[in-house]
């Protein structure tokens, strides 16, 4: 009778192993597939029919490692590229942005007069309102999507 008791207690003991086993790669996929988050995603439009308009958003990365953000699509553009305003001598400038890096559990601002998504090239009028949908490509390849909702042309 105690070599039954003991088969009983080895039996128990495989499946709550395979368990933990399981729990610690379901883990480990969860910290890979940890992506930042894009918050708060508009776009201004412009005061006249213009070949391009300015995106902006809150992009937070809520995960352990930093991303970098390479480069930037939408089906409504063109192109699309990452700029940042800056002004030197009281004149407003524009430069493209090779890279923008977020940091681990980081958030970067695009806003007016900063960082910003030039989007050229659309390829209808922006109607005030609607989404328009925004691609950032990571380094690794991964993509972050969001959509931008078109405001007033004076919006801040
Ligand atoms: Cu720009």
């Amino acid at each position: 009778m105690e070599g039954g008791y003991h088969s009983r207690a080895m039996n128990a003991s495989i499946p709550l192993l395979g368990a933990t086993l399981l729990l610690a790669l379901s883990g480990a996929a969860r910290a890979g597939d940890c992506l930042p988050e894009i918050d708060s995603a508009w776009i201004r439009k412009p005061p006249m029919a213009m070949p391009m308009m300015a995106g902006f958003a809150e992009i937070r990365n809520p995960c352990a490692e930093p991303v970098r953000i390479v480069a930037a699509r939408s089906p409504a553009f063109g192109a699309v590229e990452l700029h940042e305003t800056t002004r030197v001598d009281g004149v407003s400038r524009m430069r493209h942005v090779e890279a923008l890096d977020v940091p681990a559990r980081g958030t970067v601002v695009l806003a007016p007069g900063g960082l910003h998504l030039m989007l050229m090239q659309p390829k209808d009028e922006a109607v005030e309102g609607s989404t328009l949908e925004v691609e950032l490509e990571l380094d690794d390849g991964r993509r972050l999507a969001a959509g931008f909702q078109v405001r007033a042309p004076g919006a801040l």
